[in-house]
Formats: structure tokens, C-alpha cells, sequence
């Protein structure tokens, strides 16, 4: 059986996967919500959920949240609360999709008021930035239009610049905004950042400390995303991935369930970009949700995937596949990146984790820890916390 190198667990050792608040509450479809027992009913119950994930794997000790999904009374206390279960508070995800005023955009919004509101909103998440220790605020923008001719693109555009110029210069110098893009939903005709491209153009023209978020669930069919991270890698402005899977739109499934392959050949990318290197500012991040799964396990699962095609993509013959592609043999290059992607490395992660204190099986010891029959005891009444504000 084929293993890595001591240099190679290094850099497997540096992937950290942030998990997503949201991920542990009720989700569904515009149809139905599905309620599980035992879901969490406060940002603190989300936290000790997240919390198990890392205890298992040892991969994900980081927590986003959402705002104002997240909102509490005392940030302090809620960071002092993550660390004391192992984990930290990350991302701060702004949420401007689920306001009555936000019907026609927000950030883009024609009417000043409307788009003040939004840029306050997102003021108001550095100012929780600053309480919880977050380095990101991620901004993903519903605004679009339905209709061809419903409202002006090019001065939608312009309105998003200035907005988000306005909440760039709010940051503190070590502080990021983070554009993330979407190709449709919940507009249907244009989306105001639709694709890599525009996030780009709008984080280059406010500086630096913008950079673009990768969810690897927005993009069309047969998008070719490896090239893409390249790309952006390339550019130094590949700021964070949003991890899921997808079959038909935005599915937001376990990140390598739909395409094991396509996790492999995005990670073969970000290794090869400097993505894990040592100084590499990128984030890794869950965006999911569990509608019929049980979702502990099913984010245990996630980060476990992306662990395995990261220590697949780490096993490619780099000085081999280099000289066979100079030499123009693509035969040999394609069975050389093949042959990496086909070894099961799980044996071999089993017992690296172990041999670092966590689990070698932690789906099973998850499951046999009795933790989900202890949270469907204990969390009886109040409303179970769901996507929805
Ligand atoms: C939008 O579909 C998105 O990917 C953004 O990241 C949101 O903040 C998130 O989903 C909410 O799940
Ligand atoms: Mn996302």
C-alpha cells in the first residue's frame, strides 16, 4: 500500500476545515423541512454540535456563523464557550437575503435607504468580527433581477463598487471581505455577482484584504472549477472555498459524495498553487446542509472526504507527471495523476490520526459515543434553530 511521506502528513496536518453553524440546524427544500430530533436551538448548541466534529477528526476547529441567524446577547462569552469544547469562532457570513426590504437587492439596491441598511448590516458583522476574533466577513449577495429589462446591470454594478468600498474601509488590517459568487438563485434572469470573474474585478478594485470566495456548488453544469482555483491561486485572490456537492444546481450535499474526482483534481490544484503551504491565507469551508442525513456524522464525513483526496492529491508524482508533460507524453501524465487518485489512503489516515489522539473510525466511535441519543433527551422544547431567520 502506497504512503506519504513525512513531508507530505506536514502539509495534510495544516488542512483545517471550518464547519458551518447553519450545517447542524433544520434545512430543506422550498417544499418541505424535515425536523430531527436533537437539532440545536441556540448558536451555543450549534457550537457543541460543531465541536464533536473536531473531537472525532481533529480536522475542523473552526466554526462559521451566519448573522443574524447567530445573533447573541455577548460575543465574548460565546467565544469563551467555543474555546472551552476546542474550537474557535471563524467567518462571519453576512445575510442579506431575507429582509422584505431586500426584495429588489440590497448592496445593489436603487433606493439609498435600502442599500445603507445593507451596508450597515455588514458593519454590524465587523463590529462582531472584532468581539469574536474573526479574520473573514463573507459577503454572498442574493441581489439580481427575473426579468430582462427590470432593472439597470451596469448601474447595479456601480452601486455594488461603492457599497462595498464603504464596508472595505471598515476592516482592520488583519481582516478580510470575502466576495463570494453565484451563477442564479434566487434570481433567475442576472445575478449581480454571478461568477468568478465579477468577484474578482470587484475585490481587486477595493484592494488587498478582498478576496474571492469559491462555493463549489455555484457554478454551471461542466464547469471546469480546478481551473478556476488555479486561476485564482494564480492571481493571489483565491480567499476561501465554500465545500459541497452538487448534481444538478446548488445541492449543497457532502462535499466529494456527487464527485469524489472532482474534490481530487480541485485539491491536486490548490497544492499545486501553494494553497497548503505553510503561509497559504486560504480557507477551507463546509457550506451545507443535511436535509434527510443526520448531520454530525454527515459533516464528519464531509471533512473526512476532503481530507482523503487531499492526501490522494499530495501522493501525484509531481517531478513525474512535470517530465512527462514537457516530454508531451499524455499518456503517461494522465495514468501518473490516475494512479494517485486511485490509492484508498484510508487505512493509512486511519492510523495517522490515531497515532496523533483522535479517531481512527470516527464515524463509528461518533455513532457508538451516544451523543445524538443525549442531545434528542436534552434538547426538548423551544424552537429547533433552521436556515431560515
Ligand atoms: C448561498 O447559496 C450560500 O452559498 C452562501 O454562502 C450563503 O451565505 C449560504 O449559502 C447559506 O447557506
Ligand atoms: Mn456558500
Amino acid at each position: 500500500m502506497r504512503s506519504l511521506t513525512a513531508e507530505q502528513f506536514k502539509i495534510l496536518e495544516r488542512l483545517e476545515i471550518e464547519v458551518p453553524s447553519w450545517a447542524y440546524g433544520n434545512t430543506g427544500t422550498r417544499f418541505k423541512v424535515f425536523p430531527q430530533p436533537g437539532v440545536p436551538r441556540n448558536p451555543y448548541e450549534k457550537i457543541s454540535d460543531a465541536a464533536q466534529v473536531n473531537l472525532y477528526t481533529g480536522l475542523a476547529n473552526k466554526v462559521a456563523l451566519h448573522i443574524p441567524w447567530d445573533k447573541v446577547d455577548d460575543y465574548q462569552d460565546l467565544k469563551k464557550f467555543a474555546e472551552d469544547k476546542g474550537v474557535q469562532l471563524g467567518t462571519i457570513n453576512s445575510n442579506t437575503f431575507q429582509d422584505e426590504d431586500y426584495k429588489f437587492g440590497g448592496l445593489t439596491h436603487s433606493d439609498p435607504r435600502v442599500r445603507q441598511k445593507a451596508i450597515d448590516h455588514h458593519l454590524e458583522c465587523i463590529e462582531i468580527m472584532n468581539k469574536t476574533g474573526s479574520r473573514d466577513l463573507k459577503i454572498w449577495l442574493a441581489d439580481g433581477t427575473n426579468y430582462p429589462g427590470q432593472d439597470d446591470m451596469r448601474s447595479r454594478q456601480d452601486r455594488l463598487t461603492d457599497s462595498l468600498s464603504l464596508i472595505y474601509k471598515e476592516l482592520s488590517k488583519e481582516q478580510r471581505l470575502v466576495l463570494e459568487y453565484k451563477i442564479f438563485e434566487p434570481a433567475f434572469y442576472h445575478t449581480d455577482v454571478p461568477d468568478w470573474g465579477t468577484s474578482y474585478v470587484q475585490t481587486l478594485q477595493l484592494g488587498d484584504q478582498a478576496v474571492v470566495c469559491l462555493d463549489t456548488g455555484h457554478h454551471a453544469p461542466s464547469t471546469n472549477i480546478e481551473f478556476i482555483v488555479m486561476q485564482l491561486l494564480r492571481l493571489g485572490k483565491l480567499g476561501s472555498f465554500d465545500f459541497n456537492s452538487r448534481f444538478y444546481a446548488d445541492d449543497d450535499l457532502i462535499v466529494g459524495a456527487a464527485d469524489p474526482f472532482q474534490l481530487f483534481r480541485i485539491m491536486f490544484e490548490v497544492i499545486r498553487g501553494g494553497g497548503l503551504d505553510g503561509d497559504s491565507e486560504v480557507a477551507f469551508m463546509l457550506d451545507q446542509g443535511h436535509n434527510v442525513e443526520e448531520k454530525i456524522p454527515a459533516q464528519i464525513r464531509s471533512v473526512l472526504n476532503v481530507q482523503e483526496m487531499t492526501a490522494r492529491a499530495l501522493l501525484v508524482d509531481s517531478d513525474a507527471l512535470r517530465e512527462a508533460q514537457l516530454e508531451g507524453d499524455v499518456m503517461a501524465a494522465n495514468d501518473i495523476f490516475m494512479d494517485a487518485y486511485q490509492v484508498d489512503v484510508r487505512e493509512t489516515l486511519a492510523e495517522w490520526r490515531a497515532s496523533r489522539g483522535f479517531s481512527a473510525d470516527p464515524m463509528n466511535d461518533y455513532k457508538n459515543s451516544g451523543y445524538a441519543s443525549f442531545i434528542a433527551a436534552e434538547r426538548i422544547g423551544g424552537e429547533q434553530a433552521g436556515w431560515g431567520a
